[in-house]
């Protein structure tokens, strides 16, 4: 079993869109481990994107991502990284299939609706930053 961290980001919780994202989950044969609602803080967020600290964006995606309300759950599957990626659609909801969580809830690349682990590596380092604190 795999881990990854899903996050229903501050545009998809705002526009009331959390609960159908947990059902998504749910349905799609996740099992929910831990899951919080938080409201992050700069510092928090910055942490969290560290890696994507040197882009042009991220001023904005830890503007955003600190702006409200975030449900964060890490998730356990067999391959539960790609699975999840397949569910939530390209980073840009314009470009993400039908019927993914980004296409049906994102508004664009930044407002994205959700987070998705990108490595089980990951999946653990992100789960264990919210969740081993
Ligand atoms: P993904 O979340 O699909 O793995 P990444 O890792 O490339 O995408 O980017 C992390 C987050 O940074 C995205 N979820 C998105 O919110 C934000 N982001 C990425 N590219 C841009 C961009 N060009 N403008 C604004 N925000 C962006």
């Amino acid at each position: 079993m795999e881990t990854t961290l899903a996050i229903v980001k501050p545009d998809a919780y705002k526009n009331g869109y959390a609960g159908k994202i947990i059902d998504r989950i749910i349905e799609e044969g996740f099992t929910i481990e831990e899951m919080k609602q938080i409201l992050m803080t700069k510092e928090k967020a910055e942490g969290f994107y560290e890696v994507h600290k040197e882009r042009p964006f991220f001023g904005e995606l830890v503007e955003f991502m600190s702006s409200g309300n975030c449900v964060v759950l890490s998730l356990k599957r067999e391959n539960a990284v790609a699975k999840w990626r397949e569910v939530i659609g390209a980073t840009n909801p314009e470009e993400a299939d039908k019927g993914t969580i980004r296409a049906l809830y994102g508004t664009n690349t930044g407002n994205n609706a959700v987070h998705g682990s990108d490595s089980a590596e990951n999946g653990i380092i992100e789960s264990n930053y919210f969740f081993k604190e």
